[in-house]
């Protein structure tokens, strides 16, 4: 197998991002595509359902630094809800809230709060896909069907996976298929009114690096069973067991993913502690499994986090002890720059034997402590940030004690 099997999918292509940056953004891997039983080319779409869909995208625009391309809403024929299309890079966030006050949206929110509902994903065969889904026995949501408009014509289906959360499968390519719209049918052209401050660049992040989903107390293996057997992922070497969850973390973790690594799931659920699991406060306030965090790929984290602090993002403090441990300095070794960069910011650095990645997380970004964001600038290393698995979850509990939920 060659480096040719790694190409660029049409969203990274149209974002500009080179192949060789893109594989360090994210990792690629090469595979063979030709034994994939349910092969994904990569992120579709993400979709989040939120109480109010008109903040929350100016939210993503002014603190996020992404670009509304597109809508859907009452004025284009859609008087259910909502939804505004944003983008960074080769990420597209889909932002839905209801209009009507039957809308099913608004019983989701209930529920739930603001989430992710839909984690879209692109493929070359959504009948292939659905075909093989459904011989596992996976719950399809949606029948594949086709969605046309004077743009082209896509085919999608959905199945269902933890909690309420679904993948949809996005088909835009093959026979009879190819889309030149914003972004699917339905949804028209709309561009930015936000204006950037001096000196933001075009953008915050390039690519999604992957997305966390809790689910409930042992049923972590399930769900890794469910994307290894129905969606032909492969587990990744990093993992939380029962001996490092035992001592501080409170709560187990592996890592499945797509054959080019590109479309990567870890999955937790929370471990029997000594205190209160931090999936436990998720699970009570998502009322459920769902998405936890979503990383987002950048190539200069320092730059990234500097103005999203100065647009109002707030991130996890990370202790000066953390830095002035010299087990941390003598592993990490040299990094692209002086370690009190690092510190400043409070960006988390490890190590691997591939190369090292820098780190942060933001505090959630809703009002119920359940889903966040993770920055991540990798240079070689393939890993999840083990080595900061320690320092991180102190920082989490520290906030969880704030908020009475330990
Ligand atoms: O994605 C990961 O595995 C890392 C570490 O609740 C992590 O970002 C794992 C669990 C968690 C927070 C972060
Ligand atoms: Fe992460």
């Amino acid at each position: 197998m060659t480096d040719t099997d790694v190409r660029l999918t049409d969203q990274e292509r149209e974002a500009h991002l080179e192949l060789d940056q893109l594989k360090q953004l994210v990792g690629l891997v090469p595979y063979d595509e030709t034994t994939d039983v349910f092969p994904v080319t990569g992120w579709d779409s993400i979709h989040f359902v939120v109480g109010n869909a008109t903040q929350t995208a100016h939210f993503y625009q002014s603190a996020f630094g992404m670009e509304l391309i597109g809508y859907s809403g009452p004025e284009t024929g859609n008087r259910d809800h909502k939804a505004f299309v944003l983008k960074s890079g080769s990420i597209r966030f889909v932002v839905k809230g209801g209009v009507d006050p039957e809308s099913p949206l608004h019983e989701h929110v209930r529920r739930h709060g603001d989430g992710v509902v839909d984690i879209s994903l692109e493929v070359p065969d959504v009948d292939r896909c659905i075909a093989h889904a459904r011989s596992i026995g996976a719950t399809v949501l949606q029948e594949p069907e086709d969605l046309e408009d004077e743009h082209g014509t896509v085919r999608v289906a959905a199945i269902a996976t933890y909690g309420e959360t679904r993948h949809t499968l996005v088909q835009r390519k093959g026979e009879g298929y190819g889309y030149t719209g914003p972004y699917l049918p339905g949804y028209v052209e709309r561009s930015s009114t936000y204006v950037k401050r001096d000196g933001e660049p075009k953008r915050l992040f390039q690519a999604l690096d992957h997305i966390v989903g809790n689910v409930e107390l042992g049923r972590m293996d399930e769900w890794v069973e469910f994307y290894n057997k129905v969606m032909g992922f492969v587990n990744m070497a990093e993992f939380i067991g029962d001996d490092i969850a035992t001592d501080y973390s409170a709560l187990m973790s592996k890592v499945v993913a797509n054959g080019n690594h590109r479309v990567k799931f870890p999955l937790n659920e929370p471990a029997v502690g000594k205190k209160k699991s931090q999936i436990d406060e998720y699970l009570e306030f998502y009322q459920g499994p769902g998405a936890q965090h979503l990383a987002l790929a950048t190539n200069d984290i320092l730059s990234t986090v500097d103005h999203m602090r100065a647009n109002g993002i707030e991130f996890l403090q990370t202790p000066d002890s953390y830095y002035e441990d010299p087990e941390l300095r003598g592993r990490i070794g040299e990094v692209r720059v002086p370690i009190e960069e690092l510190q400043s910011r409070g960006i988390l650095v490890d190590r691997d034997e591939d190369g090292y990645l820098l780190q942060i997380f933001t505090r959630p970004v809703q009002d119920r402590p359940t889903v966040f964001f993770e920055l991540i600038e990798r240079h070689g290393s393939l890993g999840f940030g083990k080595g900061n698995f320690k320092a991180l979850f102190e920082a989490i509990e520290r906030e969880q004690a704030t908020r009475g939920n330990l």
